[in-house]
């Protein structure tokens, strides 16, 4: 294999390295394809991968031939392609209807491939990634298997073109995870690789594939798996994954390429998604091409990215890629940084970022105004209004250069699919611990000033966020700006509600911490729709950021009877017991709760429910729609005040074996409906303070805060929620 970015020696085949436009959604403009090229051609890439997913004539109407005009702006872009010394590849995706033993769809492939070549296209590819798995009756009676039908008419294809000096094929297995039983045994990848002729690259995503089955219909295959119970680690936000069969995997191994190249009798050439946006519109990847070590260079037949829908913030998924690809062409060994974790010799991620942002900045720089002067105070000689305020007047309003260290930060925030950078994880952390620690924010603690001067830090960061958004949106290259510009003001306004919540936590009230009210403007709920559909799974909210082990119990959840009296008063004794063994041996002031679970107060009707799994009772919850029977009865004196904003009390218990928190979880949100339903307005709960679970519980919730009660014994909270 010739090294990357360089032209091949004569016998041997260059390494292909580029891009590929092979999302789903709104293709690139020929402009921007252009642009691309040019980029390429600086930065040592020599391919470009034409297959927009969405584009009628790549794939849902790949028969029809293209009409005059396109057929001008196709000549147009693959004649600048060759001008910017960039291979263009022609990529059809027949797979959604080819009937594969009809002569005549071969035929009307042919005709189709021959047109491209007439506009001076000479490299070509067929792609049968994310189609149904299941052929017609017709070609179940000409083929013994998919894979013999789809080799046959590539085959056929690849001859009739002259067999192309670049040919690329893309299976339908096209990554480890959808490899049945795995990649070794596939008798799918075996027939590739044995029957497709040896001058066809194949195309592979690696390990991963992407989980856009979750979000695009047409994406439904049956060989898409759904992971329904999964782990999540700590920062791998909003994705399903397993220990088990990857269905997103963010590493490609050497040892994944040897073994399959052994299965296709041949290199694979890599279509890369680590930058691919396509199946979550809250997402774009601007952190470095990473997590492919260099060493697999020389295994595969090229690289080709297929990153983020919008062109412009992809400077950094295709600035990096080529610095990977230049790195082991140069052999270089020495532009690692110390203390780089990855620990490759000829790459560095981070060091690439930089670079790539240090360029990067000179563009957002650059007007792409063609021959507007964004100088406000100079005047314009074009004879337009050029403004020069009097004495008096208003001073024009200038905004402040966008800097290298608002870049750093924005690739931060969206960095790659499987990590956050670093300060995104930092201040997701803090936001985790100020939540866990909220306790501690509510009355004067060991923790206090900790939490204060933590929650400080925090908001630093979260204006940090704000300003980089005030210097971006006024930068002068707008064609980027406009890009980003949806996911700068998603995150801003996620950061703002992460910040009015602290302070809310905090016992602020001032204008931003007012957000966080109980009738926000729409930007305090937001999501519409989909939004709303997603906190109502149990894989969303808490899910996401904590780590929780794969569930596999069967909970029910049903109400309380008195017969179930006696099980209650257990675990009640059981957790108290847990509670007592940290505690200091002294005697507890009970809590206003306690005579609801020990039995001494019945629960309001419809207001109990019982938790069980397998082995018996494991939790309960129980709320008094009206408070104040509890408080006579243990005799404590509570203001009148407090049961007119909370007039219900709540208390919930799970035993220690019941890990998942979504069956307390829901408990709670049938109590709180129920209590709701009773006209009440408001609901509280008590708390030891020591009792860090519980605490942790009720915070996690989010709609509950710390009340203040007057006269609550000291080592007690109080945490509220109104209805
Ligand atoms: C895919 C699709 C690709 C899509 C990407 C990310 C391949 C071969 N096909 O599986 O079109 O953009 O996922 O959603 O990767």
């Amino acid at each position: 294999m010739a090294a990357p970015g360089g032209r091949a020696p004569a016998g041997t085949k260059r390494f292909i390295s580029g891009v590929v436009e092979g999302f789903y959604g709104r293709p690139w403009t020929m402009e921007q394809r252009t642009e691309l090229f040019e980029r390429e051609q600086k930065w040592g890439l020599n391919t470009y991968l034409y297959a927009p997913k969405d584009d009628y004539k790549h794939r849902m109407y790949w028969r029809d031939l293209y009409t005059a005009e396109e057929a001008g702006q196709l000549i147009a872009l693959i004649s600048a392609a060759e001008r910017h010394d960039v291979e263009f590849v022609y990529a059809i995706s027949p797979g959604l209807d080819i009937t594969f033993s009809n002569p005549k769809e071969v035929a009307a492939l042919k005709r189709k491939l021959d047109q491209v070549r007439q506009f001076g296209c000479r490299s070509f590819s067929l792609l049968f990634d994310d189609i149904a798995t299941e052929m017609c009756a017709a070609d179940k009676r000409a083929f013994s298997s998919f894979a013999h039908a789809q080799v046959a008419v590539t085959n056929a294809v690849y001859r009739h073109l002259g067999e192309p000096e670049t040919f690329l094929f893309c299976p339908t297995d096209y990554c480890a995870a959808f490899c049945t039983p795995n990649v070794s045994q596939s008798s799918y990848l075996h027939t590739v690789g044995e029957k497709l002729l040896p001058g066809i690259d194949v195309l592979w995503t690696g390990e991963a594939a992407l989980t856009q089955d979750l979000t695009q219909p047409q994406h439904r295959s049956q060989r898409f798996r759904f992971i329904t119970q999964a782990t999540s680690s700590f920062f791998c936000l909003s994705y399903l994954c397993c220990p088990g069969p990857k269905v997103v995997s963010h590493k490609i191994s050497v040892e994944s390429i040897e073994e399959v190249s052994s299965v296709l009798k041949r290199a694979p050439v890599i279509w890369d998604n680590i930058h691919a946006n396509d199946y979550d519109p809250q997402r774009i990847f601007m952190g470095p091409f990473k997590d492919r070590p260099t060493e697999l260079i020389p295994k595969l037949g090229g690289v080709l990215t297929n990153p983020n829908c919008e062109f412009y913030p992809n400077f950094v998924a295709i600035h990096t890629l080529a610095t990977w690809c230049k790195a082991s062409a140069d052999g270089s060994k020495s532009n690692v940084e110390r203390g780089d974790e990855e620990q490759d010799p000829g790459y560095s991620p981070q060091r690439a970022l930089s670079l790539a942002l240090t360029d990067w900045l000179q563009e957002f720089l650059s007007t792409d105004q063609p021959g507007a002067s964004l100088q406000k105070e100079r005047s314009d000689d074009t004879g337009g209004s050029s403004y020069v305020p009097g004495l008096e007047e208003n001073p024009l309003y200038t905004a402040e250069p966008l800097t290298l260290d608002d870049l750093r930060l924005l690739t931060d925030l969206f960095h790659l699919p499987y990590e956050h950078g670093p300060t995104a994880g930092t201040m997701l952390q803090e936001l985790d611990w100020l939540k866990r620690h909220s306790w501690a924010a509510a009355a004067e603690t060991d923790t206090t000033a900790e939490w204060r001067c933590r929650a400080q830090q925090f908001d630093a960061m979260c204006e940090a966020v704000v300003q980089m958004f005030n210097r971006l949106s006024n930068a002068p290259n707008r064609s980027i700006l406009y890009d980003l510009y949806d996911y700068i003001c998603d995150i801003k306004s996620g950061v703002g509600l992460a910040q009015a919540y602290v302070k809310t936590l905090g016992g602020e009230s001032g204008p931003s911490a007012q957000r966080m009210n109980d009738d926000p403007e729409p930007w305090g709920f937001r999501g519409g729709l989909s939004g709303e559909i997603q906190r109502m799974l149990p894989c969303h909210g808490n899910r996401d950021l904590f780590r929780h082990p794969p569930m596999t119990v069967v909970y029910s959840i049903r109400q309380y009877s008195t017969k179930d009296k006696l099980e209650v008063l257990r675990i009640f004794r059981e957790m108290q017991s847990v509670g007592e063994g940290k505690a200091p041996p002294m005697p507890q002031p009970p809590l206003l709760c306690d005579c609801l679970a020990a039995g001494e107060i019945s629960p309001s009707p419809q207001c109990a429910l019982v938790l069980e799994d397998d082995i018996g009772m494991c939790g309960y919850a129980l709320a008094l729609t009206d408070a104040k029977p509890a408080a006579t009865k243990i005799q404590r004196a509570v203001s009148a005040s407090v049961f007119k904003d909370f007039p219900s009390l709540v208390t919930i218990q799970v035993l220690p074996r019941v890990t998942d928190p979504s069956p307390a979880k829901r408990m709670i949100g049938q109590l709180l409906s129920s209590i709701r339903s009773s006209g009440s307005r408001g609901v509280f709960c008590e708390l030891r303070r020591d009792d860090r679970r519980m605490c942790d519980f009720y915070t996690k919730l989010g709609s509950f805060k710390p009340t203040q009660i007057a006269g609550l014994p000291k080592d007690i909270i109080a945490m509220g929620t109104s209805l």
